[in-house]
């Protein structure tokens, strides 16, 4: 018989979503619906899925994109790094304000700073996640905020990064603790030498965004320490705050040590459609002195066969000057549910952070074991969120509310928190 990949047994538990999906599930036998009681429907402040339908000219484009293949002229087959057009479009819409090659650490250029050869177009941000360590296989130091999105640390036990999986477990991983004493923003002296840096900003879970300054730091630890950061970058779109960096190529010198993922699946509700991208610099070497674009190229071209070309027509929609608008109107609904859900908070005491760049909030319950909030809110309001012990140690005694909901649901949910804590 064929032996099972030893990683697999490494893996804690389940993955956290499914899991809350089972407890929900679980919950939901046990109390069932009362359909005369609205008060007994379960909501969902838990996973962050987009809930709204897609605007219309974003719309417009899925559905152009589809009645293309259906003639002679429109259809397509393989585009396995993506539409040239669409590549060249983020380049100029999401990279617009980055560090152009030649003006590294003196300025910004208006057009998009990237040619189309450093940019993939991907399914999703999670899937390039997951096949990215593939450039730098088994033995590579890995460093996570703690807390933060669960595939950077499953992802590294199953490639089996140094010491991430074994005897070990989770132990060879180095955690960075983003709390509130260091304003959600890690020790960077904890960075091992030549590591792998996960990074997310706008954060998830936590929803702080890193500044400028925060980011410089970050970038020049990187290079000082032979490291390269993954910068995922799935809810820039968020950002309100024009002082904030939306990339983590608006820093000079990031070229040589950063590679960014990003998606359509947050600002343009598309996680369902599934499209994303990867920045890969030109600039971007292995201690070798190799290219690691030409390897992504390579790896992307061996196991990934393209997005859908239908996919593809959508982003596109969305990167026109109607379709940004829509982004931009999306977005500002999910934030003004953060609002709302922020304020409920509050009102009862609760600390919390996120929610004004990002579609999370964080809440703090000291003391509390997080999944034991989880169920309480559960049966008291009825209401799914997520514990924050899911996505690292740091997590524990936080739950994540997501803001992605329909206006009434998240207005029910408020109504129902003030029960919370009777
Ligand atoms: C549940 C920081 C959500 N089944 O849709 P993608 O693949 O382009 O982006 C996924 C993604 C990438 N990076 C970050 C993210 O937070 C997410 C999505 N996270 C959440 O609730 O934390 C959805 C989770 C989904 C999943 O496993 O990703």
């Amino acid at each position: 018989m064929v032996n099972r990949n030893p990683r697999l047994a490494a893996l804690k538990a389940g993955y956290l979503f499914p899991e809350i999906a089972r407890r929900r599930r679980e919950f939901a036998v046990a109390h069932p619906e009362d359909p005369s009681k609205p008060e007994t429907r379960i909501i969902s402040l838990g996973v962050g899925n987009t809930t709204e339908p897609v605007l219309p000219r974003i719309d417009a484009g899925l559905v152009e994109g589809a009645r293309k293949l259906g003639t002679v002229e429109g259809y397509s087959g393989y585009q396995d790094e993506g539409l040239p057009e669409l590549r060249k479009k983020i380049s100029e819409v999401f990279y617009s304000r980055a560090v152009a090659p030649n003006q590294t650490g003196q300025g910004k250029v208006s057009e998009g700073a990237f040619s189309i050869e450093e940019i993939f177009i991907s399914d999703g941000a999670k899937c390039d996640i997951g096949r990215l360590q593939l450039l730098f296989g088994t033995g590579t130091p890995v460093a996570v905020q703690d807390p933060s999105y669960p595939v950077y640390v499953d992802g590294s036990v199953l490639i089996g990064a140094a010491g991430a999986w074994a005897e070990t477990g989770y132990g060879g991983i180095s955690y960075l603790p983003c709390t509130a004493e260091n304003n959600y923003f890690p020790d960077l002296s904890l960075i091992p030498e030549n590591s792998l840096i996960y990074f997310c900003s706008p954060n998830n879970p936590t929803g702080a965004a890193a500044t400028r300054e925060q980011l410089t730091e970050l970038a020049a630890a990187a290079r000082r320490k032979g490291c390269i950061i993954i910068f995922d970058a799935a809810y820039s779109e968020y950002i309100r705050d024009p002082a904030l960096p939306k990339t983590i190529f608006e820093i000079p010198d990031a070229r040589e040590c950063a590679i960014e993922v990003n998606s359509f699946s947050k600002p343009a509700g598309f996680t369902g459609v599934r499209l994303g991208w990867t920045v890969v610099p030109r600039e971007l070497r292995y201690a070798g002195g190799e290219s690691v674009n030409a390897d992504w190229a390579r790896i992307m071209g061996t196991i990934f066969n393209g997005a859908s070309n239908i996919a593809q027509a959508g982003g596109l929609a969305a990167l026109t000057e109607e379709g940004q608008k829509e982004i931009r109107q999306l977005c500002d609904f999910y934030l003004e549910n953060a609002a709302l859900i922020r304020g409920a908070l509050q009102k009862l005491g609760i600390t919390c952070i996120g929610g004004d760049n990002s579609p999370y909030i964080w809440a703090r319950f000291p003391g509390r074991d997080s999944w034991e909030v989880f169920a309480e809110i559960l049966e008291k309001c009825r209401v799914v969120t997520t514990p924050g012990s899911g996505f690292g140690p740091s997590g524990q005694s936080f739950i994540r509310f997501s803001a992605f909901g329909h206006r009434a649901d998240i207005e029910e949910a408020c109504l129902r928190l003030e029960t919370f804590g009777r």
